[in-house]
């Protein structure tokens, strides 16, 4: 009888132990063909003859990003890079040990022409945009390649507004390559022990001229991201005659070095180690000693800051593009599994409250996406020089309000969607965890969330007040929804929202700088949620809008969109 039970018993569970399988994994598919807000946006906005190539480009990429492209992003990040100082016989090499896939993964945004297509401008202004929606498609898979994109496109912009001068020209040609054997990547070195948001301050770098005109550097870079690089753009204070160098950003200048020579012997740097981060992990960051590294001064002696700021305002967007791009990933995976997960009897995707969840990340998701669209598409007009100065004012307004908006936005759509998955969210080898720690980086790198503010306030000071002149004439995308009668109420949000931001403007003048300062962060939020708000209701007067379009709209514009008001109001500025 025993042995009976004994049977009865081992039975089911040997069965069930070959069950292997006991959730549902959520299957995506082609990430371009999946998302329907991008494939309407391109729709309503390119030219016919751009958009029939452009979606062939990216359909194939699409198919490229599943079959090929994320099982190395995945690898990349199960082979974090390792640092061997020494070799086997005691020699300091100082050798970053990156693994193939990394290596496959630089090979193959070249090929994509990731860097390539915004300055080949085959498409004229809507180059840039179809780079960034490649990147886009890209981040979430890219086992974070988009690190050296960021700043490798970042160098390339700063080299050609220098007017790609002769001894950079190479550099430029291969920065901007689609030949796998002569991309090259570009680091960004700003951060030193001193000061990560205070440049001006914090760098103690000094460079040395030499008698060829080069300059030597010396100093300690305290982050440098993707320090495998093979040129970087890094910022010097430049040692006069007396052996004296100036103090605070007039002292800074900006300088183009090669990491390694030709032998691959490192450009008399010292790599001190690895740092050790919460995410990104897949990517090397590297604490660097120059110590006499030879480089090309490349802004005028003093201008450092300003000649940089071009890198800085690319990298910016790249950091939008993730934003957005992790996002747009984390909802697909959490609808998909919305659509197979049973809970209390019925899928997931039946329970409203659940479904609620996940339409308040799709709300985010889109005001994101449309603020990126419009700023890649602000960025294409400057580039093919079609650009009034009201857009580039804009522009210039508009990236730092994005990125400091969305740094916030990623962090919270990704931790909101990993719940969706319950505990097997938390869980490492679903994937999940890897895009909630690289999410949150988002709101620091390029910029912390108040610095980024505090830029935003410099954007407007610099223009002489013609920034919110011309960030006030968002009302005109209004315009197209005034026959919509669902589209009414979120036009009286965004109009209403506008009037108080006008109101505590003038308040706030007789507050000075102060009060700003301390409103910067607010106003900032306040000039997102409207901005985005008025490119959702635009986009939902179009003739074929979607419900989902409507709503969207609605729901965004349903939140405060002016809490500089708000806040003013309840005396938050001392006022
Ligand atoms: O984090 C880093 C690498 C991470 C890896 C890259 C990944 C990218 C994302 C990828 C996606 C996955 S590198 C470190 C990043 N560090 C920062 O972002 C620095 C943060 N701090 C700031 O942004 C500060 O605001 C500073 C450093 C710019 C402040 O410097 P100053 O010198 O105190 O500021 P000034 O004196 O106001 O500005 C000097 C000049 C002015 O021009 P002029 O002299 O003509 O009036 C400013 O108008 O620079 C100009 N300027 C700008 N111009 C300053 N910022 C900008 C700007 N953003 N755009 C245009």
């Amino acid at each position: 009888q025993e042995e009976r039970v004994s049977a009865d018993l081992e039975t089911p569970l040997a069965r069930r132990e070959m069950e292997t399988l006991f959730q549902e994994q959520p299957e995506t598919g082609n990430p371009y063909l999946e998302d329907a807000l991008l494939q309407s946006y391109l729709k309503t906005h390119l030219p016919p003859k751009v958009l029939e190539e452009m979606n062939q480009d990216l359909e194939g990429f699409g198919y490229r990003l599943l079959a090929k492209i994320k099982p190395l992003g995945q690898e990349c990040e199960l082979n974090p890079p390792v640092f061997r100082q020494y070799d086997a016989w005691g020699r300091r090499v100082d050798h970053i040990i990156t693994c193939s896939a990394w290596k496959r993964m630089k090979e193959i945004v070249a090929e994509e022409g990731l860097i390539a297509e915004a300055y080949e401008r085959r498409y004229s202004n809507w180059s840039r945009l179809h780079q960034a929606v490649k990147l886009y498609l890209f981040a979430a898979f890219s086992g974070g390649f988009t690190c050296p994109l960021a700043m490798t496109d970042g160098a390339a912009k700063v080299i050609e507004s220098l007017g790609v001068p002769a001894s950079l020209k190479n550099a430029f040609t291969r920065l901007t390559s689609r030949d796998p054997k002569k991309f090259w990547t570009s680091g960004q070195w700003m951060t030193e022990r001193r000061g990560g948001s205070d440049v001006a301050n914090g760098t103690e770098t000094v460079a040395r001229k030499q008698p060829d005109g080069t300059y030597c550097l010396y100093g300690f870079k305290w982050f440098t991201s993707a320090a495998d690089s093979d040129v970087t753009l890094t910022l010097a204070r430049v040692v006069d005659a007396e052996g004296q160098v100036k103090q605070g950003s007039s002292g800074l200048s900006l300088f183009f070095l090669k990491v390694r020579d030709e032998e691959g012997k490192l450009n008399s740097i010292r790599v001190q180690r690895l740092k050790d981060k919460l995410g990104t992990r897949q990517m090397a960051t590297a604490e660097l000693w120059l110590d006499g590294a030879k480089a090309e001064l490349i802004s005028p002696e003093g201008r450092g800051v300003a000649s940089i700021s071009n890198m800085l305002n690319i990298a910016r967007i790249h950091n939008i593009t993730s934003a957005v791009a992790y996002m747009r990933r984390m909802i697909s995976l959490s609808r998909e599994y919305a659509r197979r997960r049973v809970a209390f009897g019925k899928l997931l995707k039946d329970h409203p409250l659940h479904m609620q969840t996940l339409a308040r990340m799709e709300v985010q998701t889109r005001g994101a996406f449309l603020l990126l669209m419009e700023i890649v598409h602000l960025l294409g007009l400057v580039e093919a020089n079609m650009a009034s100065e009201p857009e580039q004012l804009l522009l210039r307004l508009l990236v730092p309000v994005t990125k400091l908006y969305t740094g916030k936005q990623a962090s919270a759509v990704a931790l909101e969607a990993m719940e969706s998955f319950g505990g097997q969210g938390y869980m490492e080898d679903t994937g999940v965890p890897v895009i909630v720690r690289d999410a949150l980086v988002l709101s620091i790198w390029e910029g912390t969330t108040n610095i980024l503010s505090l830029d935003v306030l410099r954007s407007l000071s610099k223009s002489q007040g013609q920034a919110m002149a011309v960030f006030s004439a968002v009302q005109k995308k209004l315009e197209l929804a005034s026959s919509t009668a669902k589209l009414e109420p979120a036009v009286r949000q965004v109009q209403g929202a506008l009037s108080r931001l006008a109101q505590f403007m003038q308040a706030a003048g007789s507050g000075g700088a102060a009060t700003m300062e301390l409103a910067a962060r607010d106003f900032s939020y306040t000039l997102a949620r409207i901005y985005a708000g008025a490119l959702l209701i635009e986009h939902a007067a179009r003739p074929d809008a979607s419900h989902t379009d409507i709503a969207a709209a609605r729901r965004w514009c349903n939140q405060e969109l002016c809490p500089v008001a708000r806040e003013s109001g309840n005396g938050s500025y001392g006022a």
